[in-house]
């Protein structure tokens, strides 16, 4: 237990801890990864050699975005869901700032590490980019994008739509595009199917640094709501599921155990080999990235990828 805990606040991560953890089998959503350590993973997850998603996307911005800006339109404001460190992003602001005077960016993050990191830091880098962070849970409320000046570009990159369930991001993107006005731009970027074994390092580097990611969910929990888990008495599981095209991760008892957390006022009993399901990432053909943004009621406009075909940016619009 650490001192930052404060016993008198409930944590906002409370209901969303007992409620997985009473369900059958155990389960916790992925956002509840991104804490400020959480945060710090990732980032250094995405400079691991076998995690190839973020290096590919950033391939893809590289030779792209001048396309991708004009695509989007003129006059932009731009948004960014799960910016996270926005580092992709920054070439896209570039891109953009050479075809208009200013810029207007929100990036939307539920890690306010994330958001007061190096997004604060664009306004140094760019005059005439003006930065807006926004502290919010996107699957919870999107804010009032339509009330925002310009033409919208909203960003979702990092495949970050794949760790919804599939019926969850068609929603999710209907919502989006009910909360923006006809002609806004989405831009998405989605992580293809392929080879399994190459799937599999991704998520199973050889530094453990994901295994830390995926067990930082329960130090979280140790931190913020007085839980006693033994990092040690859980294993990092992730695999290839090919039946339903996604990535998953658990994390697996090493023994029979019973667990307290001090703020939920009760212990949670785990058997021998039983797993806590942390994560879907799921995994996209173009005949998939196509149906979901028709069912959500959007219109894809254009695709680039890079020449593997591993990584996806589609533009679709409202
Ligand atoms: N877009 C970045 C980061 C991807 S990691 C990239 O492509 O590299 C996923 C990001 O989404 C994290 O910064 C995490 O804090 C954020 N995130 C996850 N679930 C969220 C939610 N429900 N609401 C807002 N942000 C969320
Ligand atoms: C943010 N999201 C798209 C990442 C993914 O690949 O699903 C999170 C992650 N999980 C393990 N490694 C990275």
């Amino acid at each position: 237990m650490t001192s930052s805990r404060n016993p008198a606040l409930i944590s906002p991560i409370a209901e969303e801890v007992e409620q997985g953890f009473s369900s059958q089998p155990k389960r916790l959503p992925p956002k509840l990864f991104y804490d400020a350590e959480g945060s710090r993973l990732f980032e250094q997850i995405t400079e691991t050699p076998e995690y190839y998603p973020t290096r590919t996307e950033r391939c893809i911005f590289q030779h792209f975005v001048p396309e991708m800006a004009a695509q989007a339109g003129s006059n932009l404001t731009l948004v960014e869901l799960g910016a996270g460190s926005a580092r992709k992003t920054r070439l896209l602001i570039e891109a953009i700032l050479r075809r208009q005077l200013r810029l207007d960016f929100y990036p939307i993050d539920v890690s306010q590490a994330a958001l007061g990191g190096r997004v604060a830091l664009q306004n140094r880098n760019f005059p005439h980019l003006n930065v807006e962070p926004i502290l919010a849970d996107y699957s919870r409320e999107l804010p009032p994008l339509k009330d925002l000046p310009g033409r919208k570009l909203v960003l979702f990159l990092g495949s970050t739509i794949g760790n919804f369930e599939p019926d969850a991001a068609r929603a999710f993107l209907a919502r989006l595009g009910e909360s923006l006005s006809p002609g806004d731009a989405l831009l998405v970027g989605f992580d293809m199917r392929k080879d399994a074994a190459i799937l599999h390092a991704a998520y199973n580097d050889r530094q453990g640094v994901t295994a830390s990611f995926n067990k930082n969910i329960l130090a979280r929990i140790n931190r913020e709501l007085g839980g006693q888990f033994d990092l040690d008495a859980f294993s990092h599981v992730a695999f290839w599921n090919r039946r339903m095209s996604r990535i998953e991760m658990h994390l697996e008892s090493r023994k029979e155990q019973d667990v307290a957390i001090q703020d939920l006022g009760r212990a949670f009993h785990f058997s021998r080999r039983e797993r806590i399901h942390t994560e879907n990432s799921y995994k996209f053909t173009k005949a998939r990235i196509a149906a979901l943004l028709r069912r959500s009621g959007l219109h894809l406009e254009k695709t680039w990828t890079d020449p593997q075909g591993w990584f996806s940016e589609a533009l679709a619009r409202v």
